[in-house]
């Protein structure tokens, strides 16, 4: 399978994310993406460099003023002090109801929050340029697949499924699988389904196709009520104006079995047959794993391999976009197995 990595993941390395009140490790780290990079080479993948320009997609999924926000905030950041270089910053108010987020503040970290729906993603120096080069990643497996190959992979990090048409959260900045689905929209497609596949619902990339109908979003997920990111993912919602019928979430309980999760995957192929989309995005999150850290669903190894060959069986030009999976030792073999399972 044709694969694209992020050459300049390392440069968004934070040190801390906040959990109940205390500064932890960030589970979203570069070792995750050099993982799955290793377990690729060694099964004799190559890995390409990015070879599109995602700044036309990037424009039609996010705002322009999320955009310019995010490529200066570090610079913003600095220049509050200079002794800022060594430190991170969060967020710590936030536009919530009856505020206004329509006036942006000068206020750096009211700005911050205007354009963050946690303080669980913490912003380092080179976010901006590592999220920037994840975009072109994603951009550039679906030009291939836009061109003719059956499918590719899009191996990087930060991931991008929480990030919406104006905020970033859940460990994401740009939205990786919207790039790539609004690629394929911008090459001729007619109708493109993302399915989302990791533990966490992925609320950005349903709330930046909520109103259309060109993009079908299915969603498999820990159960909103009790998992991040807890304000989106309930099974009531269609999609509204043009996109009513164009919105399926699959939320599950946290804790759900590897059968219950396989049949919300064959409802979910089912969906995917009916619309007779033109290409499949899949937001390849790895954070169902039984081993992961952070996530309550429990597939094995092998079961990325029955998820691979399932996903192979929609007949269906597709891109698959890393996402979260934070059993970082694992991650190659699981991103290998998904692959290996779509190319048996
Ligand atoms: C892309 C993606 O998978 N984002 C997930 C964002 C989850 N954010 C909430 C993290 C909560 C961390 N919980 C730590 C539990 C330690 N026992
Ligand atoms: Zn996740």
């Amino acid at each position: 399978m044709i694969s694209f990595h992020n050459p300049l993941h390392h440069l968004h390395a934070p040190a801390h994310e906040f959990f109940r009140g205390n500064r932890v490790d960030c589970f979203e780290k570069p070792a995750r993406a050099d993982y799955v990079e290793q377990a690729l080479r060694q099964a004799g993948y190559e890995l390409l460099a990015p070879d599109t320009d995602a700044t036309g997609a990037l424009k039609k999924v996010h705002s322009q003023r999320y955009l310019d926000f995010l490529a200066s905030a570090w610079a913003q950041w600095v220049a509050l002090d200079p002794a800022n270089t060594t430190t991170q910053p969060f967020p710590s108010v936030w536009p919530v109801r009856t505020l206004r987020s329509d006036v942006e503040p000068a206020n750096f970290i009211a700005k911050l929050g205007l354009y963050s729906m946690d303080n669980g993603t913490p912003l380092a120096r080179g976010t901006w340029e590592a999220a920037k080069a994840g975009a072109d990643a994603a951009a550039s497996a679906a030009m291939r697949i836009a061109a003719g190959a059956p499918a590719a992979f899009c191996c990087t990090r930060p991931p991008g499924h929480h990030a919406g048409p104006d905020f970033m959260g859940g460990y994401c900045f740009l939205n990786n699988a919207a790039v790539a689905a609004q690629t394929l929209l911008d090459q001729g497609a007619q109708r493109v389904v993302v399915l989302d596949v990791d533990y966490h619902h992925g609320n950005g990339t349903q709330s930046i196709f909520y109103q259309r109908a060109d993009v079908l979003f299915i969603s498999i997920h820990g159960d909103p009520l009790t998992e991040y990111p807890f304000y989106l993912g309930h099974a009531d919602e269609q999609g509204e104006g043009a996109g009513l019928g164009f919105n399926l979430n699959l939320p599950l309980p946290a804790g759900s079995s590897v059968a219950k999760w396989f049949a919300a995957l064959e409802a979910a192929c089912t969906r995917i047959s009916q619309y007779a989309p033109d290409a499949l995005v899949v937001s390849l999150g790895l954070d169902t794993y039984v081993g992961d850290p952070i996530s309550q669903f429990a597939l094995a190894t092998e079961d990325f391999s029955t998820l691979g060959r399932r996903l192979a069986g929609l007949g269906l030009p597709t891109a698959l976009v890393l996402e979260g999976g934070y059993a970082a030792t694992e991650l190659g073999a699981n991103a290998l197995q998904v692959i290996h399972g779509f190319e048996a």
